[in-house]
C-alpha cells in the first residue's frame, strides 16, 4: 500500500460527457504531462508555473508519427491543465488535473499515453489515502468522502460534509488529550509507588470520567440516528384489515403499487415505496392486516407484518374511525401499548383514518394517550400531509439537536469498546483500587478512541476503509 510511484486515474465517470478530468497525483505529475502537454503560447513550460494556476493547451501523442505514415494529427485534444503543487493538493503531492472533452476514446487515450510515460494507474481510493498519510486529513475525514461521494439525499450529504470539517475528529481529539494527561499522572503515581504519591486528583479523575462516559453515550446513540438518515428510515404501516393502510400507502409514494378493495385481507405481503421528505429518504411499507386467521397465506403474511414491524423506526398505526367505540378503542390501546413495550425507540403515529365517514369523533382516551394523534380520510387524501410533516420534522430536529452525528459502523464500534472500558475504569475508582487497575482501563479506552481518527491503525483497517472507494478518489 505504501509507495512513492506518480499515479493517475480518471475523476468523472467513464462515458461520454462535456468534460472528463484526469487526475495525476505524485513527484512525476508535471514533468511527465510536460511531455505530452503542448501549450497555446509556445515556449511555455509547466514547469516553471506556479501553484494553482490553469494553462490551455493540447496532449500531444509523438507515438503516433513515429509508427504511422497516415495523415492522422497527433493532436489528441485540446485541455485544460490545473497544476497544484505540493503540499497545496488534494493528496499534498504534487498534482496535475487534466480537463479535456468527455469522450470514452480521449479518455483512453490520454491515460495510456500517461501509462506509457511510466504513471501508474491509481488504486481504489488511492488519491484520499495519500491525503491521510500526507495528514491532509484524518481517517474519519477518509470515510466521510466515501460517503459523500455516495450520498443520494440532502440529509446524509450534510452529515459527511459535517464529519469532513472534522468535528466528530475534533471532539474525539480533546477527548483523547484530556484523557491521555490523567492516564501519564497515574503512570507517574506507578513510578512513584514507593513514595505513596498522588500526581492524578480523583475527583477531578472522576468527574471527567462522568462526562466522558456521557459524551461517548451521547455519540453511540446518535449512531442510530446517523444510520437510518443514511439508509432511510422504515416507516411501516400497520392495523387490522381494511382499515385503508393500501390507500394511505398508494397516495404517498403517489403510485398503484398497493391493491385496494373493500375485502378483508387483500394485501398479504409486504409492499415497499420510497419518498424523499425534506431531503430525508424514507422507505414506507404497506403490510398484511393483523387479526387471527386460518388463511395459510393470510398467517404468513402476518409472520411478515411481525417481521416489518422490528425493522421499523416509525409505525403508523391505522384504524377505521368510522368503526370505532369506546370498547374498541380500549382494545386497541391495549395493542398499542404492547407493541410499543417492545419497541420503545419506535415513533408510534395513531391514525384515525375514514373521518369522512365517520361523524362519531370520540377520540379522547386515545388523544391524550399518544403525543402523535392524526384524524384523515386516506380516499379524500385529507390530512395526510399533515403526517408527512411530522415525519420529516421527527428527524430534522433530532438532527439539530446533535452536534455530532455517527454514521460509521467502525466509529460506533470503537466508541462502544471505549465506553466500555471508562465504565470499568470508573468502577475501579469507585472501589479504590490500585491505580495499575485504572490505568490499564484507561490506556485501552484511549487506545480505541485513538482508531476513529486513525492516531492507531494497522494495515487491514486501512485496506478495509480505502477499498471501499472508487477508483480515482
Ligand atoms: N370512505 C373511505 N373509505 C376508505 C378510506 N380509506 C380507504 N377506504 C376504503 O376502505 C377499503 C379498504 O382499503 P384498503 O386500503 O385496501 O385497506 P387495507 O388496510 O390495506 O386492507 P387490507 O389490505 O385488507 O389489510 C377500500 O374499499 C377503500 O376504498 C377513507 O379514507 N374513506
Ligand atoms: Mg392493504
Amino acid at each position: 500500500m505504501f509507495d512513492d510511484d506518480t499515479i493517475v486515474a480518471l475523476a468523472t465517470p467513464t462515458g461520454s460527457s462535456a468534460i472528463s478530468v484526469i487526475r495525476i497525483s505524485g513527484k512525476k505529475s508535471i514533468s511527465t504531462v510536460e511531455t505530452i502537454f503542448s501549450s497555446v503560447h509556445s515556449g511555455k513550460k509547466l514547469e516553471n508555473q506556479s501553484t494553482h494556476t490553469i494553462h490551455l493547451g493540447y496532449i500531444v501523442d509523438n507515438h503516433i508519427d513515429d509508427d504511422r505514415s497516415n495523415n492522422r494529427s497527433n493532436y489528441l485534444d485540446q485541455v485544460l491543465v490545473s497544476i497544484f503543487r505540493s503540499p497545496f493538493s488534494y493528496t499534498g503531492e504534487n498534482m496535475i488535473e487534466i480537463s479535456c472533452h468527455g469522450s470514452y476514446y480521449i479518455q483512453q487515450q490520454i491515460l495510456q499515453l500517461l501509462i506509457r510515460k511510466g504513471i501508474r494507474l491509481a488504486r481504489p481510493g488511492e488519491f484520499t489515502f495519500r491525503a491521510f498519510l500526507n495528514k491532509k486529513m484524518d481517517l474519519s475525514q477518509a470515510e466521510a468522502i466515501a460517503d459523500l461521494i455516495l450520498s443520494d439525499n440532502q440529509a446524509s450529504h450534510e452529515l459527511s460534509l459535517q464529519q469532513i470539517k472534522g468535528t466528530l475528529t475534533s471532539t474525539i481529539k480533546n477527548l483523547r488529550k484530556k484523557l491521555l494527561d490523567f492516564y501519564s499522572l497515574l503512570e507517574l503515581e506507578l513510578d512513584f509507588s514507593e513514595e505513596n504519591m498522588i500526581f492524578a486528583k480523583r475527583s477531578d479523575l472522576f468527574s471527567f470520567l462522568k462526562d466522558l462516559e456521557e459524551t461517548l453515550k451521547d455519540l453511540i446513540e446518535s449512531f442510530s440516528l446517523g444510520n437510518s438518515i443514511k439508509k432511510g428510515i422504515y416507516v411501516v404501516i400497520i392495523g387490522e384489515p381494511n382499515v385503508g393502510k393500501s390507500t394511505l400507502f398508494n397516495y404517498v409514494i403517489q403510485e398503484n403499487r398497493s391493491i385496494i378493495s373493500h375485502i378483508e385481507g387483500t394485501t398479504r405481503d409486504s409492499i415497499e415505496g420510497e419518498l424523499i421528505l425534506n431531503g430525508i429518504h424514507f422507505h414506507f411499507v404497506d403490510t398484511a392486516g393483523i387479526r387471527d386467521t386460518k388463511d395459510t397465506i393470510e398467517i404468513m403474511g402476518v409472520r411478515k407484518t411481525m417481521e416489518k414491524i422490528q425493522e421499523a423506526q416509525v409505525l403508523l398505526y391505522l384504524f377505521d374511525a368510522s368503526k370505532n367505540d369506546r370498547k374498541k378503542q380500549k382494545k386497541m390501546l391495549k395493542k398499542i401499548q404492547i407493541i410499543h413495550e417492545k419497541n420503545p425507540l419506535k415513533k408510534i403515529l395513531v391514525i384515525a383514518n375514514k373521518s369522512d365517514l365517520s361523524s362519531f369523533k370520540d377520540f379522547y382516551n386515545l388523544k391524550s394517550k399518544f403525543s402523535y394523534f392524526f384524524e384523515i380520510s386516506a380516499k379524500n387524501h385529507h390530512g395526510i400531509k399533515r403526517i408527512l410533516y411530522t415525519l420529516s420534522n421527527l428527524f430534522i430536529e433530532k438532527l439539530k439537536e446533535k452536534n455530532i452525528i455517527v454514521t460509521q459502523n467502525r466509529h460506533y464500534e470503537a466508541l462502544k469498546q471505549s465506553l466500555k472500558e471508562v465504565l470499568l475504569a470508573h468502577d475501579a475508582l469507585s472501589k479504590r483500587l490500585p491505580e495499575d487497575l485504572v490505568s490499564i482501563h484507561i490506556k485501552e479506552a484511549l487506545h480505541h478512541l485513538g482508531k476513529i481518527t486513525g492516531e492507531i491503525t494497522n494495515e487491514e483497517v486501512l485496506k478495509n476503509i480505502f477499498s471501499q472507494f472508487c477508483i480515482g478518489k
